[in-house]
């Protein structure tokens, strides 16, 4: 039986975690909200919208629609600015080898990410021809922690969900795998992401002779 690979972007690939946190504490500013890297915990795997409802109820803040879109539009230009310049040396530790080792052992590989920006992202690290399937935030219409993101790229490799490994770094990216029936490999603490059938700091630490082929 065929088995894939899913990967989550942020936090599994590269650290676009804190671009985000400066663009989201700058917004947050704003609304008088000093956002800590404990709220930007909260904020991972979580869509731009989303991300922006919660913060707006750590402020106590309400806004019109129209501002709401605006907010979300420059929050995402400031974003822009900043990972601009990311390159293929941006990538987390362990990356490339585990990369090698997937198209060595010829392994189905899929994206799955909640970000509206992973082409661009991918691109810029020098990753985007590895996948046979992409799937980010505009393909899908219901967020992590909802299966959609990784039953579409399930789908996109023609692979049975239970036979998908994800590699996530957030709590509602590994509730998504866990609802799509899939095997979910936790990047970060068993206290953080429970439910993970291991835990790794990063993919170089993932052994291959554990995945089944
Ligand atoms: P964008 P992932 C997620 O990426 C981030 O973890 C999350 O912090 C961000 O809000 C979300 O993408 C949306 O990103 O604003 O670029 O559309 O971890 O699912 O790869
Ligand atoms: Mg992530």
């Amino acid at each position: 039986m065929k088995h894939g690979i899913i990967l989550d972007l942020d936090g599994v690939i590269c650290d676009t975690a804190h671009f985000h946190f400066l663009a989201w504490q700058r917004l947050a500013a704003e609304y008088d909200y000093n956002l800590t890297h404990a709220d930007n915990e909260q904020l991972k795997g979580v869509s731009r919208a989303d991300s922006l409802t919660f913060i707006l109820g750590l402020a106590n803040k309400t806004l019109s629609e129209e501002q709401f879109l605006s907010d979300l539009h420059r929050k995402n230009e400031w974003y822009l600015e900043l990972v601009k310049d990311m390159g293929p040396k941006d990538v987390l530790p362990g990356v490339p080898t585990f990369f090698a080792e997937v198209a060595a052992r010829k392994i189905p590989l899929a994206l799955g990410s909640a970000s509206k920006n992973a082409n661009m992202v991918l691109t810029r690290v020098g990753l985007i021809h590895a996948f046979d399937a992409i799937v980010d935030a505009s393909q899908v219409s219901q967020g992590k922690p909802h299966p959609e993101t990784f039953l579409k790229a399930a789908e996109l490799l023609n692979i049975a969900p239970e036979n998908c490994w994800v590699f996530e770094d957030s709590a509602a990216g590994v509730q998504a795998a866990l609802a799509g029936g899939m095997t979910a490999i936790g990047i970060g603490t068993a206290e953080d992401l429970p439910g993970a059938i291991s835990h790794l700091r990063n993919l170089g630490e993932f052994d291959f002779n554990t995945f089944p082929m």
